[in-house]
């Protein structure tokens, strides 16, 4: 959805009404004006694990859009061109994803582009850093899988899910230093919502030992390769006897229960990210176990979990 509330079709739709009937408003300047449409304006860059949210003021104006180019370079000056063309879209915000875990700049402009093919003057460049992971930075205490943005290394991956109510008909449980990722962490985490897991919650539980409580802040870390598009649902998350809370899962492309890698360019994986501080009280010397519940929505599937030590 655009930040008018129609989607995609929607708006070329509307396009291909204006061209055809006479446009309302005599104060609109013609659809051919040597100008071309006006540039963007309000270009913003926020930063999160892994990626850089770009949006833009998206005032509806003549020459209808077409769509939006967007530009990208990890140099400020860069030249717009092919080669740095990054994506195109026709609505007002878009997800520059996949950056990894380590902390990158770029730097963005965006160009619009109307009906007839004519083409703004570039957007002034605004400059996005996207957030480094804690899987990065901290030091791992206990980790499944490697943080790779793909599923490969896990149980069942790419795309044997339908053997996850068998194989794993009471959900995962796995200890850290006895258990391997590819035998006893399933890829795919089913919700009450997937026919195929028998549409009841399923618990993960992971366990791993701590010799001291660390000094550092505890972190918990949770990189997703994708998730169900409409229905990804919650996950509940517990340590110990500490309720961690809920967290609502961002909806992503639907192929990642049958595709397992999304460095391939072109994905239709979107991958997401959940960490979040552990309250150090929770944490306890010896063995300690997290608990995973998704009781709501489809399933989700893994690029790797841990929690580390802030640093
Ligand atoms: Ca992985």
């Amino acid at each position: 959805m655009n930040d008018h509330g129609t989607p995609a079709l929607g708006r070329r739709a509307a396009l291909g009404l204006g061209l055809a009937a006479p446009v309302v408003g005599a104060t609109a300047p013609p659809a051919h004006a040597a100008s071309g449409p006006r540039p963007v304006r309000g270009l913003k860059a926020v930063g999160e694990i892994g990626r850089v949210e770009l949006s833009w003021d998206g005032r509806p104006y003549e020459p209808l859009v077409d769509h939006y180019a967007i530009y990208a370079s990890r140099t400020a000056g860069f030249e717009i061109g092919p080669e740095t063309l990054l994506g195109k879209t026709v609505y007002t915000t878009f997800k520059h994803d996949r950056l990894g875990g380590a902390a990158r700049e770029w730097h963005y402009r965006v160009v619009v582009v109307d009906a007839a093919g004519e083409r703004s003057r570039p957007s002034a460049r605004v400059t996005g850093r996207s957030e480094e992971s804690v899987a990065v930075s901290g030091r791992p205490i206990a980790t499944i899988g490697a943080f790779d943005h793909k599923s490969l290394e896990l149980a069942l991956a790419p795309a044997g899910y339908a053997q996850v109510p068998k194989r794993f008909a009471n959900g995962a449980d796995y200890t850290h230093g006895i258990h391997q990722p590819a035998v006893d962490w399933p890829y795919i985490h089913p919700g009450p919502a997937d026919g195929w897991g028998g549409r009841k919650p399923y618990r993960y539980t992971f366990r791993f030992d701590v010799e001291q409580v660390p000094a550092g802040e505890p972190w918990l870390s949770i990189w997703l390769v994708d998730t169900h598009a409409s229905l990804a649902g919650e996950i509940v998350l517990a340590l110990n006897d500490t309720a961690l809370g809920t967290v609502k899962l961002e909806n992503g492309g639907t192929r990642g229960s049958l595709e397992g890698d999304a460095t391939v360019p072109g994905t239709a994986l979107k991958p997401s990210y959940v960490e979040l501080a552990l309250p150090r009280a929770a944490v306890i010397a010896g063995r300690n176990v997290l608990t995973i519940d998704k009781n709501i929505g489809s399933w989700h599937v893994y690029d790797a979990l841990g929690v580390f030590e802030r640093r």
